[in-house]
């Protein structure tokens, strides 16, 4: 079954992605990953950084003539930045007694604690005085990696007519946060459509108000947050995930995934937290015959999954993302060597990450379902899954 590993500091060498339990015969191209990655960069409110990376793997194992042959993928990506910190991102010991060497690594070390970031909790369990070496694994850098991984993910899904999209519904206060009807086929295909042509990824009515709260905070030097929401259409089928097991119900599964994205501190599938102050009638899906007599259901609330299991209606969820730790207008801090007060630590960051983000719990939903879909139809090649998946 897919399962997948990365590897790589923020602003060291690479990265490194390794995918897992891929059948054979799937096609796969760079240019595949390359569109996924692509988007993930795309968005309004990002520092620098951006603009200096341009994120492209190159396969090293896993891929001959364009398709999967079933051994672990192998994909790697360089990190542009490294050009710049090649002294204090050094694999190898550097010379400390040159004074000049010395200079660019302590220039590099951070004691002020940022709140809301990894720096304190990793600092004391992996007993560090300096914590570049957790803000380099933690940075969401790291996010490069899984959206390169999902796209694998994606491709295979595709295969059985699976799709997954995400757009932004509110960022800072500023936007809708929940859908209330399901819309048709036609009304997401416009939807996605349109937000892939803005660098908010949201629908153009959103558009000149979320870009004027982003250009605000940037000028106040605070971060935003904000709500996805990821939808998956097309053929999904009845009963992926399982009522039988906490760990087989496929709503656990989903928002464990979505919520180990940095940032996200809340996951809803259908309604979501809304559930709670909603009446019955409100929350549940009634039934009804359909146009060629087959059972069908005259709204989604649900989110497309009942019982942990899916339903056939499309799966929707939202993220909710916080704003990021690292800020220009610092919050109150203490140094992790001498406790001194001082304003937290300011280095070069994002306004505003949500438009990624939403790229991301793409990926991480994709992943989840290739290895449901991998269970419900078995088999090590593709043809094989999709011989199963006809049966
Ligand atoms: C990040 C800080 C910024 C972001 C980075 C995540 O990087 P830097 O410190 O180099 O300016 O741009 O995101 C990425 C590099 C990326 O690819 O998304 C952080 O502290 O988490």
């Amino acid at each position: 079954m897919l399962r997948f590993l990365t590897a790589g500091e923020s602003h060291g060498p690479g990265l490194t992605i390794i995918v897992e339990g891929t059948p054979a015969g799937l096609p796969l191209l760079p240019t595949d990953v390359n569109r996924e990655l692509a988007r993930r960069q795309v968005g309004f409110g990002r520092g620098g950084r951006m603009t200096i990376e341009k994120d492209e793997v190159t396969f090293t194992g896993g891929v001959r003539l364009g398709e999967t042959i079933g051994s672990p993928i192998a994909m790697t990506l360089v990190n542009r930045d490294f050009q710049h910190w090649q002294i204090p991102m050094s694999v190898t010991p550097v010379d400390l007694g040159d004074p000049e060497v010395r200079a660019q690594v302590e220039a590099k070390a951070i004691t002020r604690l940022r709140p809301g970031h990894a720096d304190y909790p990793g600092a004391i369990k992996y007993g560090l005085d300096d914590v570049r070496n957790i803000l380099e694994r933690s940075s969401a850098r790291e996010t490069t990696a899984r959206v390169a991984a999902g796209a694998i993910a994606k491709q295979l899904l595709r295969q059985f007519n699976i799709h997954i999209h995400s757009h932004v519904v509110a960022i800072g206060g500023v936007g809708e946060n929940l859908r209330p009807d399901l819309p048709t086929p036609e009304e997401w295909k416009e939807l996605f459509t349109s937000i892939e042509d803005n660098d908010l990824r949201t629908a153009p009515a959103n558009y000149d108000a979320m870009r004027a709260r982003v250009v605000e905070a940037a000028k106040g030097g605070y971060t935003l947050g904000g709500t996805v929401e990821i939808v998956v259409y097309g053929a999904i089928p009845v009963g992926l995930g399982s009522h039988v097991h906490w760990d087989r119900r496929i709503d656990g599964l989903l928002a464990g995934a979505v919520m180990s994205v940095h940032t996200v501190k809340g996951v809803g599938v259908g309604v979501g937290s809304d559930c709670a102050r909603l009446i019955g009638a409100e929350v549940q899906d009634e039934f009804t015959q359909g146009e060629h007599g087959e059972i069908a259901r005259t709204s989604n609330h649900a989110g497309g999954i009942e019982g942990g299991m899916t339903n056939g209606q499309p799966i929707l969820m939202h993220a909710y993302l916080k704003p990021l730790p690292t800020m220009r207008n610092a919050l109150q801090s203490v140094d992790l060597l001498t406790h001194e007060t001082f304003a937290a630590h300011y280095e070069r960051s994002d306004t505003c990450a949500v438009p990624a983000g939403g790229v991301v719990c793409e990926a991480m939903v994709a992943l989840v379902l290739a290895q449901e879909i991998q269970k419900k139809y078995g088999g090590d090649s593709l043809a094989e899954m999709l011989r199963h998946s006809r049966a």
